[in-house]
């Protein structure tokens, strides 16, 4: 009998800066409960991180410890392919291939393109442009069913569903064109200093995140300076965006509703609700930052488990590179 294909899970996160909580409930935490059901595949996309100036010394430290962390947080290497972007030179081919399949003008529509060279408007170069297309090339590589991410990504994978389709339609089907999945409650978790921006690793303003490595202190000083409303009341509605958010981040730690929240914090002020959250997640994290603590300083296990990723990745994702280069007509040796 022929075995059935498990549904295979692609995902990345860049090695900018610690993840923080938006990364983690938002897109992270999904990847280590799907790795049960699925097939999965997970990369630290360090060829993305250098679309902005990156501190060489820092961004190689940054490489090595976010990549401790999703195993601290429960990623199997030996289950799923865990691996750095860098490591396996078939993303950078695949993303050459689809930038020619992949127009001017549907690249200048990109949100995030929009906003970072705004904000870098000392370096807007072609990577910072052509970003989607290696992200797209990532995905596309794997065949890739699902791809767990934030509301953030959502056009991205839009586009690459495009690329995918256009490529298909083009020379027959190459490509499974990709799902994303989006987890709605926490699907963009907002900075702590203004709730109406996403928490985001590149905040010049600590107070702005909580990353997964901050210690009890940190976190619980954090929650309490969280800008919210005048108000006092724990519950949802218009002006409240700054207690929704740490709703959001409770619901997530604690697996209730809103509803539920809501019930709990009756009759108790902002400070209270502030404390509870902070409590709440300093204790999730804990037994993640222990692992983290000892992965890291087991130099010789990061290191076995980035060669193996490597040459895993390299596995999974050479023939669809092969039949891509046939298809546009290359010679394949
Ligand atoms: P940067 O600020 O450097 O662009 P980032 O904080 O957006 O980084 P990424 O590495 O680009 O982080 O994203 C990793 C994953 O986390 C993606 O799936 C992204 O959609 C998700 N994500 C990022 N920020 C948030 C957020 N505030 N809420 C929910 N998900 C998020
Ligand atoms: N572009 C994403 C990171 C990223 C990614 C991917 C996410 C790169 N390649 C492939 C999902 C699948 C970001 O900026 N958050």
């Amino acid at each position: 009998m022929e075995e059935i294909r498990k549904k295979r899970i692609f995902s990345g996160i860049q090695p900018t800066n610690t993840p923080h909580l938006g990364n983690y409930f938002g897109s992270m935490i999904n990847w280590v409960k799907m790795q049960e059901e699925y097939d999965c595949a997970y990369s630290i996309v360090d060829l993305h991180s250098i679309t902005v100036r990156q501190d060489p010394a820092r961004l190689r430290r940054q490489i090595s410890e976010s990549y401790a962390l999703l195993i601290a947080m429960g990623i199997d290497p030996e289950k799923s392919i865990v691996f750095v972007q860098g490591h396996n030179p078939a993303h950078a081919q695949l993303s050459w291939i689809l930038s020619c399949y992949t127009q001017f003008g549907e690249l200048s529509r990109m949100t995030q393109f929009k906003d970072k060279s705004q904000k870098h408007a000392d370096n807007i170069n072609g990577g910072l442009f052509t970003y989607p297309v290696l992200m797209a090339a990532d995905i596309l590589l794997y065949q890739a069913d699902v791809v767990p991410v934030g509301i953030d990504q959502k056009q991205h994978l839009e586009l690459t569903r495009n690329i995918a389709e256009r490529f298909n339609n083009l020379y027959g089907e190459t490509f499974t064109v990709p799902e994303p999945y989006i987890v709605k409650s926490t699907q963009k978790i907002a900075s702590l200093a203004d709730p109406t921006k996403k928490m985001s690793k590149s905040d010049e303003n600590p107070n702005a995140t909580v990353t997964v490595l901050d210690d009890r202190d940190t976190i619980m000083r954090k929650f309490k300076r969280a800008v919210t409303d005048s108000g006092s009341e724990v519950r949802r509605g218009e002006g409240k965006e700054g207690i929704e958010n740490l709703m959001s981040v409770y619901g997530a730690v604690t697996e209730k509703t809103f509803d539920e929240i809501e019930k709990e914090f009756e009759g108790k002020g902002y400070g209270d609700f502030k404390a509870a959250v902070g409590e709440a997640v300093a204790d999730s994290l804990l037994p993640m930052q222990e692992r983290f603590r000892q992965i890291i300083s087991d130099k010789s296990y990061l290191e076995k488990c980035m060669k193996e990723g490597a040459e895993r990745a390299y596995a999974a994702s050479r023939r669809t590179l092969q039949k891509v280069s046939k298809r546009v007509g290359f010679i394949v040796l």
